[in-house]
């Protein structure tokens, strides 16, 4: 069994070592300093012969052993470092101290430098944070415990970050659906948002401005007032709790405001609340907050704070791969299926884009088969498109290292329709009958033609 073997230079140290308590097969020895007391530290025993070959001979070391050397004097661990070395050359060592610098230490091919006091005083810092959650989870729950009925108000079209803070609001709050309502002035619209609704069987409810007075709390996440219009209803300018991450916008009241710009997700605060307050985190809403935080920062790429990683952290160990891949990759119905088969049987990569034409099919498919079809050989853009009701809609994946997508289709729908996104991933909705007044016909040829050229356009346009 490898052991630790723990050398400290003086009482102070070894006492300090002795209160944080040992670890297991740690072996603790001080060497009392001249100006100190000679009580001995509890669990630790002097060196045999201080600090020399010898006494370090007599420890017996293995092969496997380690070693750890506590000290703030330059020259302790010079000479630690020799003897040890002198016995077992390449023994690893860890030396722990605040005041050296890794420049001082002696050379030696296995050697570690960790800051003793910082390492406990990071942890002191995360339990103070914790403690800040805490108290904000409470007077929380304090100012909205007796009410009877509280809206928990998300922006409108709520998106997974969004329904995600309402679901562990009303969690923490320790309410149901019935006396805490996920409430909005639009209704859940795109489709992937739909799927996480339907999988993790939540309820949004859409409402109008005036339906705010069976409300006698009101609590908005992932949003501010100022997002519902130029003059929005009064009842929202005087809210009880507002949880958000986006830039603190003025011009209306709260008791409690928690805006944490930093953050890549109101998911994160959140969580950190559902942490600090100890309460049991089941597997659904972990899932639904690591799904908030993902979707709000692209998988930890944008916008993403430390704080958002020790989230998802948390999150992934709680969180069901399985749910999450039902929200992720929603059951395709089989004439979508049926569709891809049609347009897979004639597909091609040309000028580093793959387009795949579907013809009329449920929304939810084009986005997962725009996923799919970048997987294609010499693909560096994938754009699945189909018909939507009487819309031309598409949806765009990009390797990353090329032209933002969000921007190359803000170019080709520009006077035809809508569109927009980020990076690598964006989507673009024409009406049919605007399509065809451009470009006349629009079966499925027409289709890609007219996608595939403006596409080539858009992509190598100077910005
Ligand atoms: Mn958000």
């Amino acid at each position: 069994m490898e052991r630790r073997i723990i050398v400290c230079d003086g009482a102070e140290l070894a006492r300090l070592w002795s209160r944080i308590g040992a670890g297991e097969n740690e072996e603790l020895f001080w060497v009392p300093r001249d100006d100190e007391t000679r009580v001995r530290p509890p669990g630790f025993r002097a060196l045999p012969g201080g600090l020399s070959a010898e006494g370090i001979a007599k420890l017996d070391p293995r092969e496997g052993d380690v070693f750890g050397i506590v000290s703030e004097e330059i020259g302790f661990v010079r000479t630690a470092v020799g003897v040890i070395g002198e016995t077992v050359p390449i023994a690893p060592l860890l030396v722990l101290s605040d005041k050296l610098d890794s420049g001082d230490l002696p050379e030696h091919p296995c050697l570690r430098l960790g800051r003793l006091r910082s390492l406990i005083r990071d942890d002191f810092d995360e339990e103070f944070d914790h403690l800040e959650n805490l108290h904000r989870v409470i007077e929380i729950r304090e100012l909205l415990g007796s009410r009877e009925k509280v809206g928990i108000l998300l922006q409108p079209d709520p998106d997974p970050d969004g329904i995600a803070s309402g679901i562990a609001l009303r969690a923490l709050l320790n309410r149901k659906s019935t006396t805490a309502p996920l409430i909005s002035f639009g209704a859940v619209k795109r489709p992937e948002n739909r799927a996480m609704i339907a999988a993790l069987g939540i309820e949004v409810r859409t409402v109008a401005p005036a339906d705010l007075e069976e409300f006698d709390g009101l609590a908005l996440v992932d949003v501010q007032p100022p997002v519902f219009g130029e003059s929005p209803p009064a009842r929202v300018l005087s809210v009880d709790v507002v949880i958000d991450h986006h830039p603190e916008r003025g011009g209306y009241d709260t008791v409690i405001r928690d805006i944490r710009t930093p953050y890549g997700a109101t998911s994160t605060i959140l969580t950190e609340y559902v942490r600090a307050a100890g309460i049991e985190i089941r597997p659904r809403l972990a899932t639904a907050l690591l799904y908030g935080i993902k979707s709000d920062t692209q998988l930890l790429g944008r916008e993403t704070s430390r704080y958002d990683i020790a989230a998802f952290a948390y999150l992934h160990a709680e969180h069901s791969p399985a749910l999450l891949r039902r929200i992720e990759r929603p059951a395709l119905p089989v004439d979508g299926l049926r569709a891809l088969g049609r347009a897979l049987g004639a597909t091609r990569v040309e000028d580093g884009i793959h387009l795949l034409v579907l013809g009329r099919v449920r929304e939810d498919v084009i986005p997962q088969v725009a996923d799919l079809g970048l997987q294609a050989e010499g693909a560096e853009w994938s754009v699945a498109a189909g018909i939507v009701g009487s819309d031309l809609v598409f949806s765009v994946r990009n390797v990353g290292y090329v032209r933002a997508a969000g921007e190359v289709v803000r170019a080709i729908v520009e006077g035809l329709g809508v569109g927009g996104g980020h990076r690598s991933m964006a989507k673009g909705i024409i009406p049919m009958k605007a399509f065809r007044e451009m470009f006349g016909k629009a079966d499925r040829p027409a289709i890609h033609k007219a996608l595939h050229d403006a596409f080539v356009a858009a992509i190598h346009q100077p910005t």
